[in-house]
C-alpha cells in the first residue's frame, strides 16, 4: 500500500529518493560514495608507492596485440594480467616474477567499509587492480566478467585527478550515464548491477596536489 505523505516532513529514510548528496545512486545496486576516502588518501597513496616500487604499473598489451593506455598493477592474492593469452587473474606478476605485493590493510578494510555503506556486508577483496592514468588514456566500454564469483560487488576508489565515468546498462548499445568522479571517491556496484557496461573518457590533463599529473584507480573484487 502507498505510504500517506504528510505535506509538512520529509521522509529520510524514504529508499526511492536520495537526499544525500554525497550519495548517487546509478542504478539498483550502484552507487557513488562521494569523498568517502577523501579523509585516508595519504595514508592509500603511501601504501600504494610501496606497492607499487615491488610491482610498478606498466603498460599491458589486450588480447589483440594492442597496447592499453591505461598502465597496471596488482595486490593481494590474485593479480588482472593480460596479454596475447587474454584476460585474467594470475597469482604471480609476470614482471617481477614474485607474488603480487600483499593488499595493506587501509585497502581491505575501505573496501569493506564502503561496501557495507552500498548494503553489501562481508565483502573480502582478494585482489585490487590498480590503473594509472595520464592525459589522453581511457578505458573504453566493458563488462567485468573474468572473476568466478559474481556475487561479490566491485569496489572503486578514484585518486588523483579528476574523470569522466561512463555508466551504461547491460548491452554495449544503452546509451551510458556520465558522472565526473573526484579524488576520493568510491563507486560500489553488484547485484543486478554487476554486470553493467561502463568505461572511463580519455583523461584530461592538469595537476593534482598529491598525484601530479595521474589519476589513479583502485577496484577491489573477490576473484575466487
Ligand atoms: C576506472 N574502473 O575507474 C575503471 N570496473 O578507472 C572500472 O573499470 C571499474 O570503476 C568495475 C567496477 C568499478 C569500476
Ligand atoms: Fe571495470
Amino acid at each position: 500500500m502507498p505510504k500517506k505523505s504528510d505535506p509538512f516532513t520529509i521522509d529520510l529514510f524514504d529508499d526511492d529518493i536520495e537526499i544525500n548528496p554525497n550519495r548517487i545512486k546509478l542504478a539498483e545496486d550502484a552507487v557513488v560514495l562521494r569523498g568517502y576516502a577523501s579523509a585516508i588518501a595519504v595514508d592509500l597513496i603511501k601504501s600504494l608507492d610501496s606497492i607499487l616500487a615491488h610491482s610498478p604499473l606498466r603498460q599491458m598489451q589486450t588480447p589483440n596485440g594492442y597496447p592499453m593506455s591505461v598502465r597496471t598493477a596488482s595486490c593481494g592474492a590474485l593479480g588482472w594480467v593480460s596479454d596475447a593469452q587474454g584476460y585474467r587473474y594470475e597469482r604471480k606478476d609476470p614482471l617481477s616474477k614474485q607474488s603480487w605485493p600483499p593488499m595493506p590493510q587501509n585497502f581491505i578494510e575501505l573496501a569493506n567499509n564502503a561496501a557495507k555503506e552500498a548494503g553489501f556486508n562481508d565483502f573480502t577483496p582478494d585482489s585490487c587492480l590498480i590503473n594509472g592514468y595520464l592525459a589522453g588514456a581511457k578505458m573504453s566500454l566493458h563488462q567485468d566478467k573474468n572473476e568466478r564469483d559474481f556475487s561479490a560487488p566491485i569496489v572503486s576508489v578514484s585518486l588523483g585527478l579528476p574523470a569522466f565515468f561512463l555508466f551504461g546498462g547491460n548491452a554495449r548499445s544503452e546509451r551510458p550515464q556520465r558522472h565526473r568522479l573526484e579524488h576520493g571517491d568510491v563507486v560500489v556496484w553488484g547485484g543486478s548491477s554487476r554486470m553493467k557496461f561502463h568505461g572511463i573518457e580519455p583523461l584530461i590533463d592538469g595537476i593534482h596536489q598529491l598525484l601530479g599529473r595521474q589519476r589513479i584507480n583502485l577496484t577491489f573484487r573477490k576473484v575466487i
